[in-house]
């Protein structure tokens, strides 16, 4: 009698404390890193040709890497307005970084608020200053500034000195660390501000990357023949449209005592002509205080005298040459900071048991070229800017070292959080959950094809406005506004795309099947507007 008192106490015990760890809240967190401008070419897992990532590529290692994920407009704002709403952007309204964001929209951190998740948001946002559905946040006003930036929060604003990527980590842990309510799952945004251009190391990456020189692609000289007007008239090439001084990273007083004065740039913003000053040459440069500046003189002092000494004899091969090594040492000087700093955080996670049920993300708002058509900056529909890093790791879910080249966008993340997390997805979101493809379910995923709208044009870098459609096999592109021009691209057989081959006739069929399929996408994502004359952006 007394062991069967015992074994019914037993029982009892058991089934209390088994009914307790189900009313407690076991429903994933979610950690969604994104970097902004930060190219897939950059990140090892994808190309280890240009810098090893090794705390990126852990997330694929342990999970997924997705080799064909893509945006639907390939610029800051309108794709992290994408991201946050689950909508394309001439549903959403975010057409391109200078329209305002209607806060009023539904985006998915606050369906988590609602849902009993911890939110929060830390590092650029680029728009708005009181972000929704985010119970913290600090976020930079604008694009930031790397070098003790200025932060957005509830109680004001506050400036922190130091190096932006390690600052917005440093937050990100502290509020994990501090602020985590145990009981509830987080959703949590870490948004970092790098690589987004004029490309500021830390004064230790810039020197050590300094040292480095980097293999060109080998589109590096393009001479655009085989492409439309678009590509001949964007200004972004390397030689001719980046800055010595902003980008470069060469003093005023170098470039004054050398006799040479850069060409004056400006662009078209709506009906104003914009100039940037002297002034923001060497903004963050111009941000660090005295100690700051004596570290980033020591490297500083070096490019300076080899551009001084060397410049003056060089050709335009060689000046390309020179201004790509530039480039990417400051550009990959700031990417090993943010892999550095991805590693703390994943370490933190394994220290205190949340690895296994926390849905890793690591992406950027868009692609970038690195030299690729002579380009830097992005915003076109070819693969460089189109494409995005995207890993995913979930050990819960994810079988490690996935690999899929599905065609997946940034509009889906919405959609797949919140199938995630049990929760109801809103009918008008455009997306589709990636879950099948998380959970290795690869026959419950039927999307062939995506669609793309790009329309920040007349703007920097001058890129025309267009439209297309992209299966895993070709890409019919629309350019219209100021030129009405057609391309098609065989990513099978020409992956660099230089050969728009929409007037061979070989593809002829293909350009019609496309066409059609175009005409359906454009009625099924309710997206017409550029074609009414009477619409003006
Ligand atoms: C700035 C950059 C551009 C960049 C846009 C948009 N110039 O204007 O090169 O294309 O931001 O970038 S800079 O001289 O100010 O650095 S985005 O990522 O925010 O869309
Ligand atoms: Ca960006």
């Amino acid at each position: 009698m007394k062991y069967f008192y015992s074994l019914l106490l037993i029982l009892i015990i058991s089934f209390f404390g088994c009914s307790i760890e189900k009313s407690s809240d076991t429903r994933p967190n979610i950690l969604f890193i994104m970097s902004d401008d930060h190219a897939y070419q950059a990140i090892s897992a994808y190309d280890n040709r240009l810098i090893q990532t090794p705390n990126i590529d852990r997330i694929a290692k342990e999970g997924i890497l997705f080799s064909n994920a893509s945006v639907t407009n390939s610029i800051c704002a309108p794709s992290r307005a994408v991201i946050l709403t689950g909508k394309h952007s001439h549903i959403n309204g975010k057409i391109d970084n200078g329209k305002p964001f209607d806060t009023t929209q539904v985006t998915f951190p606050q369906l988590f608020q609602k849902a009993g998740y911890q939110t929060a948001m830390f590092g650029k946002l680029h728009f708005g200053n009181n972000p929704k559905g985010v119970d913290d946040f600090l976020i930079l006003p604008g694009q930031g500034s790397y070098i003790n930036p200025k932060f957005i929060s509830k109680e004001g604003d506050t400036i922190i000195t130091g190096y932006v990527t390690d600052i917005i980590t440093d937050i990100t842990l502290n509020w994990l660390d501090k602020k985590r309510d145990k009981e509830k799952p987080f959703m949590m945004m870490y948004l970092h501000k790098a690589p987004h251009r004029p490309w500021w190391p830390s004064p230790e990456k810039f020197a050590e990357f300094y040292e480095k020189t980097f293999p060109e692609p080998e589109t590096l000289f393009d001479d655009y023949k085989g492409r439309g007007t678009a590509s001949k008239t964007a200004e972004m090439n390397i030689l001719t449209h980046m800055q010595y001084m902003h980008d470069s990273k060469i003093r005023p007083e170098t470039l004054k005592e050398m006799g040479s004065v850069e060409p004056e740039i400006k662009y078209i913003r709506g009906e104003e002509v914009v100039r940037p000053g002297p002034n923001g040459f060497l903004g963050p440069y111009n941000r660090a205080n005295k100690e700051q500046r004596s570290k980033y003189n020591v490297t500083l002092d070096k490019i300076n005298l080899d551009f001084k000494n060397n410049w003056p004899n060089m050709n335009d091969t060689q000046k390309m040459k020179w201004k790509f090594q530039r480039y990417m040492q400051d550009y990959l000087g700031t990417i090993s900071s943010v892999d550095d700093n991805v590693g703390r955080v994943l370490d933190y996670l394994d220290r205190n048991d949340l690895t296994k049920n926390t849905i890793v993300v690591y992406t950027s708002d868009q692609g970038f070229y690195l030299g690729e058509h002579g380009w830097f900056d992005k915003r076109f529909i070819y693969d460089e800017s189109f494409k995005t890093p995207l890993l995913v790791r979930w050990p819960n879910e994810i079988k490690p070292g996935t690999t899929s080249d599905e065609m997946v966008q940034n509009l889906d993340f919405a959609q797949t959080f919140l199938e995630a997390a049990m929760l109801e997805v809103p009918d008008d979101m455009q997306g589709e959950s990636l879950m099948p493809l998380l959970k290795g379910n690869t026959k419950d995923w039927t999307r062939e094809a995506v669609y793309y709208h790009y329309y920040e044009y007349p703007s920097v870098h001058m890129v025309k406005r267009h439209y297309g459609i992209i299966n895993k096999e070709f890409k019919l592109v629309h350019f219209y506004y100021d030129v009405n021009e057609w391309e098609l691209y065989d990513r099978k057989n020409d992956p660099n795309e230089m050969n728009n081959v929409y007037s061979n006739p070989d593809y002829k069929e293909v350009v019609e099947k496309l066409t059609q399929e175009l005409k359906e996408m454009r009625i099924k994502y309710k997206d017409s507007k550029e074609l009414d004359e009477s619409f003006i952006y």
